[in-house]
């Protein structure tokens, strides 16, 4: 999108959004590296929208940018006091005024159809949702829920600077147990916290939703196809620990993540048969 846009445009000064998609192309998926600039690599097609909308955003703010500033200089080389020693006393200019008022509020007209459009296409939960999760944001730490395998949950919670270290991942990011996911399906993500305002964000997914005690908040992810692994962490200030409750998600294969089912059904305990699931479906 991005090249595309460089192409039509034709200016030298659009080489920054290369620099930056370049920049972020070496970057490490699923998390933030040193010295990144932009957003994260997308990982599924909703973060891919996102990501090309910043890419026209960014081509827009810096020909305004440009624009004013070329603007400025001008007037202070054209109009100083030694080449213009006698002021001009107009005051008014009726078509400059409306060009100034007109130009910006078509631009931003322009930018909201996608905008609203992209922020909608995030807070629609499309039909075809293959999986449920529940994350519940707690002081600190995250606790994850698999109501449609028998509603099994556990807690993941950050690992220290060393443990980290020993399972080779990322300082503050890595944590004991992360969320697991199956590749290539679209989950649906409720989300929710146990005592205060919590955030769930994953920025490679295009997710971000409050987690607000006694309300159940939705969320979808767009099907993610790499495997492997992609972090987040809590985006809404809850207290001392904020900055220490990660988020890890571990997207699996499809066999893979029904075997992990399984194990984790053994490991965390069957609380409740899928049922309640069904009667939610079947009120509707
Ligand atoms: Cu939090």
């Amino acid at each position: 999108m991005t090249k595309r846009l460089m192409t039509l445009a034709g200016l030298t000064l659009l080489s920054l959004g290369g620099a930056t998609s370049q920049a972020i192309a070496q970057a490490l998926m699923g998390q933030p590296t040193p010295d990144g600039l932009g957003l994260q690599p997308p990982a599924n097609a909703l973060a891919q929208q996102l990501y090309d909308f910043h890419d026209i955003l960014l081509i827009i703010i810096t020909l305004i940018a440009l624009f004013v500033t070329g603007l400025l200089i001008y007037v202070m080389v054209r109009f100083r006091k030694s080449a213009n020693p006698t002021p001009s006393k107009v005051s008014h200019n009726v078509p400059l005024e409306l060009a100034w008022t007109i130009i910006p509020i078509l631009i931003l007209f322009g930018i909201s159809f996608p905008s609203i459009r992209l922020l909608y296409a995030q807070d629609q939960t499309p039909p075809n949702i293959e999986l449920t999760i529940k994350a519940i944001g707690k002081q600190w730490y995250w606790t994850y829920e698999y109501p449609d395998h028998g509603s099994f949950e556990f807690d993941s919670i950050m690992l220290t600077d060393e443990e980290a270290a020993e399972a080779g991942k990322p300082r503050l990011l890595g944590t004991d147990n992360p969320l697991v996911i199956p590749a290539d399906t679209t989950i649906r993500l409720q989300i929710t916290a146990g005592d205060v305002l919590h955030a769930f964000t994953v920025p490679a997914f295009g997710v971000k939703r409050d987690a607000v005690p006694g309300r159940l908040n939705e969320v979808w992810i767009s099907p993610v196809s790499q495997t492997g692994t992609y972090y987040g962490q809590c985006s809404e200030l809850c207290g001392t620990a904020h900055a220490y409750m990660p988020i890890e998600v571990k997207v699996v294969p499809k066999a893979e993540f029904e075997s992990w089912v399984t194990q984790a059904q053994e490991e965390y305990g069957e609380i409740t048969p899928a049922e309640p699931v069904k009667l939610a479906a079947a009120k509707r």
